[in-house]
């Protein structure tokens, strides 16, 4: 997209026609809907109605933000002043102190059940929430007060969807995400969509705005509430290097032979297979790279984990990559990967070697009683993926 148009009457769109066009022809494209579907996503992102928005940053680094502000089509101001009104934005509105938060409690007033609230950064809950406050209001109370009302919530980033870098060990804030804050009951449930990565990609954010504003509804959804559109293939899959990971041509070193002719990075330590996001699909920058192709191991910033899981230059297990490969699933599996990618960067890797029995180990995460594990917040249904796993390798020969 190029320079802006500036419309001093205010009433014409900063998006021209075209452009919309392209960009809903891409996002029906991610959607998988038919081409019938275009007019309605354009008519809908360029059309009068502005949903309010209430966005609330917490422990984060801002990256979110910086990543939608580089949103390549539409840009973070054409979001802002044609489709949606973003009405309360910690870094980006003009507005300071108490003028601040009287906007958001307008809004929260005067659209209620009809606003949406996105949320950039975890949320502290040790010390009462005392780690970290915005006019006074700890950022636990003042997500689940604003949550309240809304008609959606959408989780951009790692940090708001799973937790992310402030929660990674030995997490000192209690640093939690969104839906484990809502599954905990700390914070009202409302419809949630998680749109990780650290940052997550703008297409990703724009894309679910779009979709509930043309439909009204939010977009389909996995198990971990993320669009399948964005997150339904891994990086691996879209990967330009997967026909040397194929043929067996690996780089060993970052500035080896195999580097420099852009061989597979799955032995530095990529985490692609595993890697739920469309970078591969869309990449960055409007359309430029994205960290594989730019001779950078995937790490994983999108996954549940990131980022003690993240898997920093550490090959990937033989076991994780073929379970990735011959797509197994069913609890075991899912097991598996819920030990992987929390349970080893203290435990033995063989998990066998735990003093615990399987079912003592699943009792002592649901009741929260060892500390350090709480900060994981397992479901129910991922404590029996992980009995299942942890009970079929006590039975293995
Ligand atoms: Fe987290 Fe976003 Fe990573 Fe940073 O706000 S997902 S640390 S890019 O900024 O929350
Ligand atoms: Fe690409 Fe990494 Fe998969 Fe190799 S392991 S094909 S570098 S995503
Ligand atoms: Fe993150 Fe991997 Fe994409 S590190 S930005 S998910 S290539």
């Amino acid at each position: 997209m190029t320079g802006k148009r500036i419309d001093p009457t205010g009433t014409e769109p900063a998006v021209d026609r075209r452009e919309f066009l392209a960009l809903a022809a891409t996002l029906a494209g991610a959607f998988a809907l038919p081409a019938s579907a275009i007019p309605a996503l354009a008519g809908a992102m360029a059309g009068a109605a502005r949903p309010p928005v209430v966005w609330l940053s917490f422990q984060e680094c801002t990256g979110c933000t910086e990543s939608l502000t580089r949103a390549f089509a539409p840009t973070l101001e054409d979001l802002v002043f044609d489709f949606l009104s973003l009405d309360y934005h910690h870094t980006l509105q003009a507005a300071s102190g108490e003028a601040a938060e009287a906007a958001r409690l307008d809004t929260m007033a005067r659209h209620a059940g009809a606003y949406l609230v996105v949320v950039e950064g975890s949320v502290p809950t040790g010390a009462d929430g005392a780690f970290s406050a915005i006019a006074g209001q700890s950022n636990l109370a003042m997500l689940a007060e604003t949550v309240a009302g809304a008609a959606a919530v959408l989780a951009a980033g790692s940090c708001s969807s799973f937790g992310g870098i402030a929660s990674a060990r030995p997490n000192p804030t209690g640093a939690m995400g969104v839906g484990e804050l809502m599954a905990a009951g700390l914070v009202p449930e409302r419809p949630l969509v998680n749109l990780p990565g650290c940052p997550p990609m703008p297409l990703a954010l724009a894309g679910t705005l779009a979709y509930r504003l043309a439909f009204d509804a939010l977009p389909p959804l996995d198990d971990k509430k993320r669009p399948f559109a964005f997150y339904g293939a891994t990086v691996h899959e879209g990967c330009d290097r997967y026909h040397f990971f194929v043929e067996g041509k690996f780089a060993e070193s970052p500035d080896d032979d195999g580097a420099r002719n852009g061989w597979c990075l799955y032995k530095l330590g990529c985490r692609g297979p595993v890697t739920h996001n469309a970078c591969a699909r869309f990449k960055w920058n409007g359309g430029v790279s994205f960290p594989v192709e730019s001779g950078h191991p995937c790490i994983g910033c999108s996954e549940p984990g990131f980022w003690d899981g993240g898997g920093f230059y550490e090959k990937l297990s033989e076991e994780a990559l073929a379970a990735a490969e011959t797509g197994e699933t069913g609890p075991e599996a899912a097991g598996r990967t819920l030990y992987e990618d929390n349970c080893v960067y203290c435990h033995a890797a063989d998990p066998t070697a735990l003093a615990t029995e399987p079912e003592a180990v699943a009792r002592l995460l649901a009741e929260g009683s060892i500390r350090a594990h709480s900060r994981f917040g397992f479901t129910p249904a991922e404590l029996s993926d992980l009995t299942a796993y942890l009970e079929a390798k006590a039975k293995a020969p």
